[in-house]
């Protein structure tokens, strides 16, 4: 996969991509990620990415004919994400969707937002990566190469890809202990110990439920519907919970 980043702050991406799993699968030759300077798209004398509002107010707004410019030089097929807070909403299913193209282009908007034209012109896609407010997109587009690197195929060794996603999708992680057995008094549950791996496997599912339901009671009514009917052993932990 090749994945185009295009930031007027290319200081502001590098750091994350140097680094653990998509540092490796750089290194390997899965992904491939260029990142763009659109500042170094512009044509005048003093590169000057951003201008005032037409209609007035305060701030600047990002110009149009460097992001083109930019884009349109590097441009070769895929999505052309804008990152926004306007955007639809990252999910997991939209890093998979995304992770499903040979290329992918992420632009970052940064100052009080970012001429419509590239909105409506440019981007085919606009995500955003929750409610709150970034000086810019940088980190939102980092959130997004992160999630659909680890999912091309090879990024991840065989452990981690074995984990049936559409079975853990909706439930949150079962809590995970290792050596020592006692740490400042704090014991690991005796069942982990047990070497009882039907065992282990219950009081995981059970705990993944607890989690899910205390922690995420959206993701837990999600899973509900997606898991109905019930298996008789998920009925019996929930009943279990319901008592505890
Ligand atoms: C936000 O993707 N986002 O979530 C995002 C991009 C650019 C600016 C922002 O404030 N939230």
């Amino acid at each position: 996969m090749h994945i185009d980043l295009f930031t007027l702050f290319p200081d502001m991406a590098r750091g994350p991509l140097d680094a653990s799993i998509v540092r490796r699968a750089r290194d390997r030759g899965l992904v491939t990620i260029d990142i763009h300077d659109i500042r170094a798209a512009t044509t005048d004398r003093h590169h000057v990415c951003d201008d005032a509002p037409y209609g007035g107010g305060a701030g600047m707004v990002m110009k149009p004919e460097p992001i083109f410019a930019a884009v349109e030089a590097a441009h070769q097929g895929g999505p052309i994400v804008l990152m926004s807070p306007q955007g639809r909403l990252f999910t997991q299913a939209i890093a998979r969707e995304l992770s499903a193209h040979p290329r992918l282009a992420l632009i970052c908007g940064h100052y009080e937002g970012i001429d419509e034209r590239v909105r409506l012109h440019l981007a085919t896609d606009e995500i955003s990566i929750g409610d709150y407010v970034l000086t810019g997109g940088e980190l939102a587009a980092l959130v997004v190469i992160d999630a659909v690197t680890r999912l091309i195929p090879g990024v991840l060794g065989h452990e981690d890809s074995a984990i049936d996603e559409s079975h853990s999708a909706f439930l949150l992680e079962y809590p995970q202990y290792t050596r020592p057995p006692e740490f400042r008094g704090w014991g690991v549950p005796g069942v982990l110990l047990s070497g009882n791996h039907a065992a282990i496997a219950r009081w995981r599912r059970k705990e993944a439920l607890r989690r899910t339901r205390h922690a995420r009671p959206d993701l837990f009514a999600a899973w509900l519907t997606a898991s109905s009917p019930l298996t008789r052993d998920d009925a019996k932990i929930l009943r279990e919970l319901d008592q505890e």
